[in-house]
């Protein structure tokens, strides 16, 4: 590989202060040359007899292998811990999160504090191979466990002024090294319109590859939306919130030119330093288009309807 493009080794947030940068100029040395060798290197590998034998060969609806899950275990985004994505399997290997509750409440009829296992009975576990793009331009195919998020919510019964859903991760800057970054408005927060919300593709995620999720992945539960960048699937989450105003967000304060509420994959809407029209899928030496909707067009398409994608980015 001759040429590294700089979408591919930049943290997120590197760009948005003079201060920030320097501060992660190391960091940015270090992604450079792991990256070098085209690959993510582990610095904790699972043991070979973790990895079922049983992923192999499958692939997603369009054909696509699934990454590796050495790959998916060891290359994360969870600035919680780093913005080094090489460090944060180690960083967070051991970190308790058992016991875990979730607290879902705002504008609903039932809230009600669960405990994550209970969840986990409560609701059936489906396993859901999706494609997941990252905003810095790279990508992974993850076979997730977990269930819809709508029967959660169904299930604590939203009220009628209820439109957005607020996800917020564990705050808890003693154990989590990355929250005493100043930087960032602690802790990481997203949101989702009601809707997007209740939608089937919409997951909460207790695991990956048939286990349960380890600390980097977001354990121990997780939502993934699959056709919206990365960053919006939360990680670690404890407290889900019905709401009527469409909820800020970690990325929506700290680079309000950068990131949107609404997030949808889209190759036609550039982030603006860098295109979004391809991305290079982890284990991938070239690079592939990007789809809108991260390919999940004919699934969601419907939700935005009459919106306007290059304002409601
Ligand atoms: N709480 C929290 N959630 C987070 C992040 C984070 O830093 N903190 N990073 C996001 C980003 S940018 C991406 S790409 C995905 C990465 O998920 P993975 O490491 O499980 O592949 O998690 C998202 N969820
Ligand atoms: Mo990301």
């Amino acid at each position: 590989m001759n040429k590294i493009p700089s979408s591919e080794i930049t943290p997120e947030s590197v760009y948005m202060s003079r201060r920030s940068f320097l501060k992660r100029a190391g960091l940015l040395a270090a992604a450079a040359a792991a990256l070098a060798a085209c690959k993510p290197q582990g610095a904790v590998l699972p043991p070979a007899d973790a990895i079922p034998p049983s992923a192999s060969g499958q692939t997603d609806e369009l054909g696509d292998a699934l990454t590796d899950y050495q790959d998916v275990t060891t290359y994360n985004n969870f600035y919680e811990f780093s913005l080094d994505k090489e460090a944060v399997a180690r960083l967070s290997e051991g970190w308790i999160t058992s016991p875990w509750s979730v607290t879902v409440g705002g504008l609903v009829n039932r809230p009600k504090t669960y405990d994550v296992d209970d969840l986990r009975r409560l609701y059936d576990e489906e396993e859901r191979i999706y494609r997941m793009r990252c905003v810095e331009g790279w990508s992974m195919v993850i076979p997730w466990l977990g269930f819809p998020l709508s029967k959660l919510l169904k299930d604590v019964e939203p009220t009628g002024q209820a439109r957005y859903v607020r996800f917020e991760s564990v705050y808890d800057p003693a154990g989590l090294p990355g929250q005493r970054d100043p930087w960032f408005n602690w802790p990481y927060v997203e949101g989702l319109r009601l809707d997007e919300a209740m939608h089937d593709l919409t997951i909460l995620s207790t695991g990956l590859y048939g286990k349960t999720l380890l600390p980097q992945n977001g354990a121990p539960l997780r939502l993934v939306v699959p056709w919206k960048y990365g960053f919006k699937s939360i990680k670690s989450i404890v407290k889900i919130e019905l709401v009527e105003e469409m909820p800020s967000s970690l990325w929506m304060d700290a680079a309000p030119s950068e990131y949107g509420f609404y997030a949808n994959v889209n190759p036609d809407v550039a982030h603006p330093r860098w295109s979004q029209a391809t991305e290079r899928r982890i284990g991938d030496l070239g690079r592939r288009d990007t789809l809108l909707f991260n390919g999940y067009e004919e699934a969601v398409a419907s939700l935005y309807s009459g919106m306007d994608l290059r304002q409601n980015y």
